[in-house]
């Protein structure tokens, strides 16, 4: 949970490597299978610290800069991309600017309704920096990625779901409990499967159909050898020999 409840959970540098530990610490227990990345009070997160993080970092070398940008593109980006775990964005309130970062990093999104989504840096006078551009046209259509880019216009958790970019708005009441049965139904999966899949479905994304179909028969052999299980046998048993699942309709018996 991002946890400046009264500074709208926007993203200092103090956060920032606070979350680089947060996503050792889950990457590293071993019983995790799910993380919900959500925010303490009325906001998701109203971006970059614009104080912290930009202000009070104008005074500094160069190479003080880029550390402090290093540990906000790195938690944002590629170490919450690279989590292990099924990984769902709760978005509760405000998401603006850098928010969208993380936000498109994480594998599902869940919102309510009535959650304010904007790409503020034209309001404030920068171009939208640190891989949010990429963010946002991994996860929006041209036409609304580049129509809230340079309008700066905010948007609801309705309409998030109506574009796409995130998976579900529910109404505020409901979304923990709809983001914790999505929770639970991924703890029911074989967590060496759901990686493998995920990885393989992020990846392919900026692969050709050739490259893509190498890596695809990488990962599949890479996920039998890693699935300690042996889900594939256990679900061919079950339907084939047994008769006890139906795939189509039911995961099997772990
Ligand atoms: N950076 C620094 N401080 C912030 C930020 C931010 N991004 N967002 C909120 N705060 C601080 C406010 O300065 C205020 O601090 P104070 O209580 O010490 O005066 C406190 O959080 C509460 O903010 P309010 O504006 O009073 O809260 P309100 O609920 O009325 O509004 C809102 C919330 C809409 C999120 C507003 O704070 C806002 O517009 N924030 C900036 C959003 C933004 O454009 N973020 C940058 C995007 S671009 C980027 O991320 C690179
Ligand atoms: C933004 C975010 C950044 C950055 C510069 O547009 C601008 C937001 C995540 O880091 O370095």
């Amino acid at each position: 949970m991002l946890n400046r409840p009264e500074k709208r959970n926007c993203m200092s540098p103090t956060l920032n490597n606070e979350m680089l530990e947060v996503l050792d610490a889950v990457a590293l227990d071993a019983e995790a299978r799910v993380m919900v990345l959500t925010g303490a009070g009325e906001a998701f997160t109203a971006g970059m610290d614009l104080k912290e993080f930009f202000r009070d970092t104008d005074s500094m070398s160069r190479a003080q800069r880029d550390i402090v940008q290093r540990s906000a593109f790195e938690w944002q980006g590629p170490r919450l991309r690279q989590l292990p775990v099924t990984t769902i964005a709760m978005v509760n309130g405000f998401c603006f600017g850098g928010g969208f970062l993380p936000l498109s990093s994480c594998d599902l999104a869940v919102t309510a309704d009535d959650a304010l989504f904007g790409l503020s840096e034209v309001n404030w006078g920068i171009i939208p920096g640190g891989n949010v551009p990429h963010a946002v046209i991994q996860t929006m259509n041209l036409r609304d990625a580049m129509y809230y880019s340079i309008t700066g216009e905010t948007f609801d958790g309705r309409k998030a779901a109506e574009m796409g970019l995130v998976n579900e708005s529910v109404p505020r009441e409901r979304l923990l409990a709809r983001v914790l049965e999505i929770a639970e139904l991924m703890k029911s999966k074989n967590p060496a499967i759901v990686r493998g899949t995920k990885e393989t479905i992020r990846h392919l994304r900026t692969m050709g159909w050739s490259e893509g179909e190498n890596y695809i028969n990488a990962k599949f052999a890479e996920a039998q050898y890693t699935d300690t299980e042996q889900g594939r046998s256990k679900g061919l048993t079950q339907f084939l020999d047994e008769k006890s699942i139906r795939p189509g309709l039911e995961g099997y018996r772990r």
